[in-house]
């Protein structure tokens, strides 16, 4: 697809038609082979990057669905046109200046030293115009930052490297990773296409419902991360130990799409943010959804599973949370993160390897997975891992043997 619009761009290029037709068809030929060898590189890619983004962005600040994104928008034009102002009057003068006061015409400069009336103005003037600047801007700040009378808050946990938000005022709870298809995309030697928002697509999506004052309470298990979302205006840091707030009434439903904005480690680029603003009706349903869905998987946590279903739903917990630091093939990174392959630990004690993956190590980046996943799920992923990467232990966890380690 990218190789068709080159050819199209080429030809409806003005300039070009002066160039002899035989150079236009040769450079035509050779970067419609290069754009074939390269279609699927990230050359070509980042060649067409800013193109096509300018085409879905504009150039200006966005406008956002929210009043707080609303009004720091209408603050960036206010003062953007300030500069114009500025801009015009000053580069005015100077023109005129240049143009009507040049030396050929005549002109003398005036040569003066110590003029207190001028810098009198030059001094007050701008204060004049800071200062009405600041009015406004502290306006928009006290607003964003007042978090009153809520009707609803979301609790956001920021963790190397994926997302927890927690429904305070229903109970749900749960986690947000960087999407199967982005993640299995970045592996290194990933073949196939990019997927649709790739690197900017989650596995479960914050829910949100529209016309609704929500508090957000961010905060973090490691180390800062931020909580950035462009359309609603909420660009907050999550720092281990303290509670930020923030908050938004979205205006309109949608998707909205945003990332950590805190370096935090080797997968930083990895944690994207979607939320997605539902009617009030639509939400109370999703709301009582995964109500049902966490009594469900609650209720799976009693039973005895089979190795079978241990080992798929393994797969899946240790693919969404252990592979980005132990690697899809249990390899590790030596001398960072241990192998899951051969460790002493996944094929030794049971009892050891349940400790660490429920409690983690403090100081290190193995964190305590026991508040973070339920029994059914560390009971899967530990019986994946004994049995996984050549570990053929043959060994079985159950829920119930997590729930009485607890
Ligand atoms: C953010 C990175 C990270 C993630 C994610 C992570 N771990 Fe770890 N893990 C570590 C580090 C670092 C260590 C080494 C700790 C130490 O110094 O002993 C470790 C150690 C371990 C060990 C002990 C291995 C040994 O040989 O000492 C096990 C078992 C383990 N992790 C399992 C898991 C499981 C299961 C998950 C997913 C549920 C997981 N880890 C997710 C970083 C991570
Ligand atoms: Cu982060």
């Amino acid at each position: 697809m990218l190789s068709r619009r080159y050819s199209v761009d080429i030809s409806s290029i003005n300039p070009l038609s002066r160039v002899p037709l035989f150079v236009v068809q040769r450079a035509r030929s050779v970067l419609c082979s290069l754009g074939s060898k390269l279609s699927k590189g990230l050359l070509f890619t980042l060649f067409f990057l800013p193109f096509s983004a300018f085409a879905e962005y504009g150039l200006n600040l966005t406008e956002g669905v929210t009043p707080v994104s609303k009004n720091i928008y209408g603050l960036h034009m206010l003062i953007f046109w300030v500069c114009v102002g500025i801009g015009v009057i000053v580069f005015g003068v100077m023109i005129y200046s240049i143009i009507f006061h040049r030396k050929s015409r005549g002109a003398k400069a005036s040569n003066f030293h110590e003029s207190t009336t001028i810098e009198l103005v030059w001094t007050l003037v701008p204060l004049a115009i800071l200062i009405a600047i600041a009015f406004p801007a502290t306006k928009v700040l006290i607003d964003l930052e007042n978090t009153d009378k809520a009707d609803m808050t979301v609790k956001i946990t920021g963790y190397q490297w994926k997302w927890q938000y927690e429904y305070l005022d229903n109970g749900v709870s749960f986690f947000s990773n960087l999407s199967k298809e982005s993640n299995d995309k970045r592996q290194l030697g990933a073949g196939g296409d990019f997927p649709e928002n790739y690197l900017l697509n989650v596995d479960r999506r914050l829910v949100l419902p529209v016309d609704t004052r929500i508090r957000f309470l961010m905060t973090s298990n490691d180390v800062i991360h931020s909580w950035w979302v462009r359309d609603l205006g909420v660009k907050q840091d999550a720092n281990p130990g303290f509670i930020n707030d923030a908050w938004a009434t979205i205006e309109k439903p949608g998707v909205y799409r945003g990332q950590c904005a805190e370096l935090c480690g080797k997968d930083h680029g990895f944690m994207p943010i979607v939320v997605e603003a539902k009617s009030k009706e639509d939400y109370a349903a999703w709301v009582k959804e995964q109500q049902a869905l966490q009594k469900a998987a609650a209720a799976a946590g009693e039973r005895e599973w089979s190795k079978d279903e241990l080992m798929v739903q393994g797969q899946k917990v240790y693919s969404t949370s252990c592979a980005g630091c132990h690697g899809v093939t249990g390899q590790g990174i030596p001398g960072t993160f241990p192998a899951m392959a051969g460790s002493a630990v996944t094929t030794g004690d049971i009892k050891a390897h349940i400790d660490i993956v429920m409690n983690g190590k403090a100081g290190t980046a193995m964190q305590a997975f026991g508040g973070q996943l339920n029994d059914s799920d560390l009971a899967a992923v530990i019986t994946y891992e004994r049995n996984a990467f050549g570990n053929n232990t043959g060994d079985l966890v159950q829920p119930s043997t997590i729930k009485s380690a607890r």
